[in-house]
């Protein structure tokens, strides 16, 4: 099927179990298994058309025609879906962000999920959900996690062709619906992107085989916090894996340090709530924004803490949201 333009929607994921660094560049198999919860609220919408008429993919980025690299790695995922359903058409994609794009926000796995769902939906379906995960780890390593909604994991598999590398769901949003404050301290685009600080990492930090061996038991304790929804639990894990992952690229050399002034402060003020008994815990993505995960009952408090910290230029509080979905 052709000519049918198909607008889907996908949502950021935020991983509490990290995925860092690669085993293979040209499948793109993740080094580490991952775990993540979507995010509502901050979305990807992308509308997919394939035209008989096009000789090239046509790819506009916040209605910009766009020759970046997110543009390249547009149209090779659209050449993966190609070869997967012996389609020759090409595509007119239109993506654009409700929030800032490449500075630590997870832009690609929304980016990525929505695109392969609007594009599939635009071909009349012929691919299945794993096919589809298969599809969207290639693109991006966290990008399957984002065609789930709730709680996803990554599995990174043991394959040398990737098939046993997707993502899946958990569990649904209802099963324990935690709540998010995001604290945007600098919405520039990184200057290091997250595939060349994982290259960087795997090639010369000291830590990084440790980095990997700790993959198995941190997902193992995540999948049991969640399961019971001990807070207590996931909170110790999740900040364990992130300042992991951070450690490990700061002893890459030259070290990589993807935090700001205003990061480091709210890890303490963070912790300093969680002190004093409200459920609250960190995480920090490839870039300077921190995400404070907490109960229902807490994210006012949390969101006004957080907003009123010196230098820190917005606040956004999400709920649990849903996997990527076509809207038309
Ligand atoms: C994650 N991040 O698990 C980790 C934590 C950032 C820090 O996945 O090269 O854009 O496209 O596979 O998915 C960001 O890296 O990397 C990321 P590629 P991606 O969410």
């Amino acid at each position: 099927m052709a000519n049918k333009s198909v607008t889907a929607i996908a949502h950021p994921n935020i991983a509490l179990v990290k995925y860092w660094g690669k085993l293979e560049t040209t499948l793109n198999l993740p080094a580490t298994h991952s775990l993540s919860i979507t995010l509502d609220k901050l979305e990807t919408r992308t509308s997919v058309i394939f035209d008989p008429d096009l000789q090239q993919d046509q790819i506009k980025i916040a209605g910009h025609i766009a020759g970046t690299d997110f543009s390249a790695r547009i149209r090779n995922c659209l050449d993966q879906l190609r070869e997967q359903t012996a389609s020759k058409l090409f595509a007119q994609v239109d993506t654009t962000n409700n929030f800032p794009t490449a500075a630590g926000l997870a832009s690609s796995a929304s980016g990525f999920a929505a695109l392969i769902t609007a594009a599939n939906g635009a071909l009349g379906a012929p691919l299945e959900l794993r096919d589809l995960a298969l599809l969207a780890r290639q693109a991006s390593g966290s990008a399957g996690r984002s065609l789930f909604g709730g709680y996803a994991i990554q599995h990174r598999g043991s394959k040398d062709d990737g098939s046993d590398s997707f993502a899946e769901q958990l569990y649904p949003a209802e099963h324990w619906p935690l709540e998010v404050v995001v604290a945007i301290t600098n919405t520039a685009r990184k200057t290091t992107s997250s595939s060349a600080g994982m290259l960087h990492t795997a090639t010369s930090s000291p830590y990084w085989d440790n980095w990997m061996a700790q993959s198995d038991p941190d997902i193992a304790i995540a999948k049991a916090a969640i399961k019971t929804g001990d807070f207590t639990a996931l909170a110790e894990i999740s900040e364990a894996s992130c300042m992991a992952m951070h450690a490990v690229m700061q002893a890459a050399r030259p070290g990589l340090i993807y935090w700001n002034a205003a990061t480091v402060d709210l890890i303490h003020l963070v912790r300093s709530m969680r002190a004093s008994g409200i459920a609250v815990f960190f995480t920090i993505d490839a870039g300077p924004q921190l995400k404070a995960v907490c109960l229902p009952k807490d994210a006012a408090a949390v969101a006004a803490q957080l907003g009123s910290t010196p230098g820190v230029v917005e606040t956004i509080h999400c709920q649990l949201g849903a996997g990527a979905h076509i809207v038309n």
